[in-house]
This record gives C-alpha cells, sequence and structure tokens, in this order.
C-alpha cells in the first residue's frame, strides 16, 4: 500500500460573543477568582454566610452591618465569565424586625483583576421586600462590589439577589489563512489511487434455445430472432408461419407455383438446428403444401452451404419433419428453399416452422493476464488517516 505523508493545517479565530447568563445557586462563599460563581464579604454577621443571598432560599439571609457601620464593608461577588449586568432585585426583609433593615445609600463597583474597582453606579433606592436596581450598559466584569454606605437600621440584610446579566463566552469558529488566531497541524496519509486489472474471457457455450414466437419479421442480422422470405402473398407474411398458431401461413405467391420462394431464419446466437418441424396450411378447400425443399445454413447471409434435401409430405394439414440430425455446426442464418409445391387454384402455404436448436451464447468468465479477451480497469484508493 502507498501512502503520501502531509501536513495540514487548520486556522482558528477566537471570538466573543455575548450569551444570557444563569445565575448558579450557591451553598457556599466559593472561592474569588476561581472558576464558579462566588461571594464573599468583610464584617459578616459570623450567625449568617455571604452565600445565603445567592441560595435560592428565602427563609434565610446575608446580614452585616453591626458594629461595622464604618467604610470598607462590602459584599461581594464573582463570575470567572465576565459579566454585563443590567439588574440587581434584591429581596430584603419584608418588615423591621431584630434590628435588620435595607441599604439606603449604596455604590456598586466592578474589576477584572479584583483589585481596580470601578464605580459602576451609586444609589438610595431601598426599601422592606423587593428593590430593583437597574443599570445602564455596565460593560463586562468578573468581580463586581456592592458598597454598603448607609442603611436603615443596625444590620443591613439581603435574603436573596438575583442578578441579570450577559456573560462573554469564548467561542472557536473556522479561520483562514490570512485571518486566524491560532492554528493547528494534522498529518494525514493521503492514500495512492491504484489501478487493478481485471482480466475477462469470453466463452461460448451451448445452451438450449427455445423459438421465439413472432409478431413481425424483424430484421434479420439484428440483435433477436428475425424472418426474411423471397416474397410473401399480402395477408400471409413471413412471421405467420413463426407465431405459433397454425390457422394463420406464410404464402409466397399467389396460386402459382412456389418453387425457389424461400425464408432466410435468422438468430444472433448461432444455432444447431436438429429438426425442423412444418405444418400445412390448414383450410381443406383447396390445401397445397411444400413438395420438396432444400435447407441451406450460413453464418454471413452470402456464402450458404446446403445441410439437407428434404421431400415434403403434401397430406392436407399435416406436420411433417426434416431431420437434421447430422447437422453438428452451429449458424446464424438457416435457408427454408422450396425445390417444388403443389399447386394449383390456391397458393403452396405453410402454418407453422419450429426449429429445434441449441445455441451458442457468449459467457464472461475471468481470465488471467496470460489468457484474456478483454480487460477492465478499476481505481481503488488504499490508505489511512491518522
Ligand atoms: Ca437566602
Ligand atoms: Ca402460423
Amino acid at each position: 500500500m502507498q501512502t503520501v505523508k502531509e501536513i495540514v493545517k487548520h486556522y482558528w479565530k477566537r471570538e466573543q460573543i455575548e450569551q444570557p447568563w444563569t445565575q448558579p445557586v450557591l451553598s457556599a462563599n466559593g472561592t474569588i477568582g476561581g472558576d464558579s460563581f462566588a461571594c464573599s464579604a468583610l464584617n459578616t454577621d459570623t450567625r449568617t454566610a455571604p452565600y445565603m443571598a445567592f441560595d435560592s432560599n428565602k427563609t434565610n439571609n446575608f446580614t452585616a452591618g453591626w458594629l461595622s457601620k464604618a467604610a470598607n464593608n462590602y459584599f461581594e461577588w464573582y463570575s470567572p465569565k465576565a459579566l454585563n449586568i443590567s439588574k440587581l432585585d434584591i429581596q430584603y426583609m419584608t418588615s423591621n424586625s431584630s434590628a435588620v433593615g435595607y441599604l439606603t445609600s449604596w455604590t456598586i463597583q466592578a474589576s477584572n483583576d479584583g483589585e481596580t474597582f470601578v464605580d459602576i453606579l451609586s444609589g438610595t433606592d431601598g426599601n422592606f421586600g423587593l428593590t430593583t436596581i437597574n443599570i445602564q450598559h455596565s460593560g463586562y466584569y468578573k468581580y463586581w462590589k456592592l458598597l454598603p454606605l448607609t442603611w436603615s437600621d443596625e444590620w443591613y440584610c439581603i435574603v436573596n439577589m438575583d442578578i441579570t446579566a450577559t456573560q462573554l463566552t469564548e467561542t472557536i469558529t473556522p479561520g483562514t489563512a490570512e485571518n486566524y488566531d491560532f492554528y493547528t497541524s494534522e498529518y494525514i496519509y493521503k492514500a495512492v489511487p491504484t489501478v487493478i486489472r481485471h482480466y475477462w474471457k469470453r466463452e461460448q457455450t451451448e445452451q438450449p434455445w427455445t423459438q421465439p414466437v413472432l409478431t413481425a419479421d424483424g430484421t434479420i442480422g439484428d440483435d433477436s430472432f428475425a424472418v426474411l422470405a423471397s416474397a410473401f402473398k399480402s395477408g400471409n407474411e413471413t412471421y405467420k408461419a413463426f407465431d405459433n398458431n397454425t390457422s394463420t401461413m406464410w404464402c409466397p405467391v399467389n396460386a402459382s407455383n412456389p418453387a425457389s420462394h424461400y425464408i432466410i431464419i435468422y438468430n444472433p446466437n448461432a444455432l444447431n438446428v436438429s429438426n425442423i418441424s412444418v405444418t400445412n396450411r390448414q383450410d381443406t378447400t383447396n390445401p397445397t403444401a411444400v413438395s420438396a425443399g432444400i435447407i441451406y445454413a450460413s453464418n454471413n447471409n452470402e456464402e450458404w452451404i446446403e445441410i439437407s434435401n428434404f421431400i415434403g409430405n403434401t397430406t392436407a394439414k399435416a406436420t411433417w419433419n426434416i431431420d437434421l440430425s447430422l447437422n453438428e455446426n452451429y449458424y446464424k442464418y438457416y435457408k427454408f428453399y422450396i425445390s417444388s409445391g403443389q399447386y394449383g387454384s390456391s397458393s403452396c402455404g405453410v402454418a407453422e416452422i419450429k426449429l429445434t436448436a441449441t445455441q451458442l451464447a457468449e459467457t464472461i468468465i475471468p481470465g488471467t493476464a496470460d489468457d484474456y479477451d478483454y480487460y477492465t480497469d478499476e481505481t481503488i484508493y488504499k490508505g489511512v488517516n491518522i
């Protein structure tokens, strides 16, 4: 097997596409700067944890603020994929109990390195129950902080926070040699076309043959059984002696001597005819029949050899045989030649002519490079890709 080793380069482009972001449900704070959504806070009440604002459970909460009303108290969350936040839905307690309240002023900040934060929005929105903060085009950031500035009681308490955002996701798309961010290389082993030659032999084999039933004379020398007469009377065409119907017949002439008229019988596969059965015309008013004749054979419709000289049976309606069992050869053309016939007020007629024969038919069998009649070529591709 022949193969050719080739290197193929595949070019790729990185593309950041904006996709909806689904807020994960947290059961722990996680790690800020890690590979999944996480949160943290400074000065948290020890009985609560920051993740309780993201746990989708409204019976617990994140509480902070007591004894820590000073600055640098914050609530932070982080997404490994940068977020463009358009809305925060902050669920505070529904009413004041145990000195917990809501933020009355705040600043939202964002960062992409977790160290340098920029102000996104400041506001004073806040009330018991749901407070919605809308943000106009924040830009994409991984780190976010809610900085509490003032709150309505000793504590502020966030039961839940829902973040509405889109994320930037990198997708890899095919690039071109002129336009790509990176490429990968692949070795392939390409198959080489191989031509396989098949050798064939033509073989002539002897096979049974059944005389076809004709509905027209056909064309002698063509590719199907056919007949051609020296002459025929209108209505008594040649093929009517080969239509497997004794009530129809071939008549060469109208009420005159049929001598020297003939029918050429042709088969595309050469025939070894062993018998010819002849049936005289079947009407009995003026029965006239072939009384003597000659059977010729040929393979080219030009050179004919005589293979039988026969005497007919002129008995009315008789079916009689011309024995050709001594004929050992195969011929494509046979000639039924009338040397003499009965004639008088009606024409000499032949109702049916039936040949008993075997045929030489061509079959194709495999040959070898040393012994063949022709060959065919086949192209195959052999090889493996890795
Ligand atoms: Ca909660
Ligand atoms: Ca007939």
